[in-house]
C-alpha cells in the first residue's frame, strides 16, 4: 500500500511519499518513508511556494467548533491521522506529544492541529479518547472532525502536496484504512506553510530552530 506522489511545486520539486496505514503487506509493523526530498536544495523549507491553509470551520475533541479564525496569528504545528490507524498514527502522535512537551518547556506558543482523515469514525468523544491515550496536553492540541472525507482529500492535495485516500482493505474490526501523509506541517499565523518534518522521525532540535523563527518573524 505504498504510493509515490511527485509533486511540481513552483520553487522546488518535492517528492514526498505518503504512505497507507496497512498491515496488510508481509511487514506487520509501520513503513519506513522517505520523507522529503528538494530535487536541488534537499530543503523542507516551501516559504516560497505558497502553500496556503484555507479558511475552515470544523469540530474538535470537546464538540466545539473550531477553525482558522481561531489560529489567526498564532503558529501551528499540523498533521493527519485517523484514530484506528493500526501503524503509523500512534507512533507519529508519540512524537507530536515529545515535540508539545518540548515546546511548552521553552515557553514557545505553538498550537497543534491534527486533522482526522476518517471523519466518519472519528467523532470528537473518539479523538478525544485517542488523544487521552497519547497524553495529549488539549490546550493547545485541537483534534478536528466535522467534515467529509473529500474535504480532507482537497485540503491534503491543494495545501500540502500530499494524499488521503481510502484503501480498499480494512483494519481488524472492519473499519477503513486511510493513506495520509506523515509529516508535520509547521504554518505560520497568516495561515501559510513554513516547513515540513517527517512525523516518524522528527528533528525536534530543528522543530525548535524552526518555530523560534517563525514565532520572531510572525
Ligand atoms: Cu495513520
Amino acid at each position: 500500500m505504498k504510493r509515490f506522489l511527485v509533486v511540481g511545486a513552483v520553487a522546488v520539486s518535492v517528492m514526498s511519499m505518503a504512505i497507507g496505514c496497512s498491515k496488510s503487506d508481509e511487514h506487520a509493523g509501520h513503513k519506513e518513508m522517505a520523507n522529503q526530498q528538494a530535487a536541488s536544495t534537499s530543503t523542507n523549507d516551501v516559504t516560497k511556494d505558497n502553500w496556503q491553509v484555507p479558511e475552515f470551520t470544523y469540530t474538535d475533541q470537546d464538540g466545539k467548533k473550531f477553525g482558522s479564525q481561531d489560529l489567526k496569528g498564532k503558529v501551528y504545528l499540523s498533521n493527519f491521522i485517523f484514530t484506528s490507524c493500526p501503524d503509523v498514527c500512534p507512533p507519529m502522535t508519540a512524537n507530536m506529544r515529545k515535540i508539545q512537551e518540548d515546546l511548552k518547556a521553552e515557553g514557545l506558543n505553538v498550537e497543534i492541529v491534527s486533522f482526522s482523515v476518517d471523519p466518519e469514525t472519528d467523532k470528537p468523544a473518539t479523538l478525544k479518547a485517542f488523544g487521552e491515550k497519547h497524553k495529549s496536553d488539549f490546550s493547545n492540541w485541537h483534534f478536528l472532525t466535522g467534515y467529509a472525507l473529500s474535504d480532507m482529500e482537497k485540503l491534503a492535495r491543494e495545501t500540502f502536496k500530499g494524499t488521503v485516500e481510502k484503501q480498499e482493505s480494512q483494519v481488524q474490526g472492519g473499519k477503513p484504512l486511510f493513506q495520509h501523509p506523515v509529516q508535520f506541517y509547521l504554518v505560520d499565523g497568516t495561515g501559510k506553510v513554513r516547513k515540513f518534518y517527517n512525523g516518524m522521525n522528527p528533528d525536534q532540535a530543528l522543530i525548535k530552530k524552526d518555530v523560534k523563527e517563525v514565532l520572531g518573524s510572525k
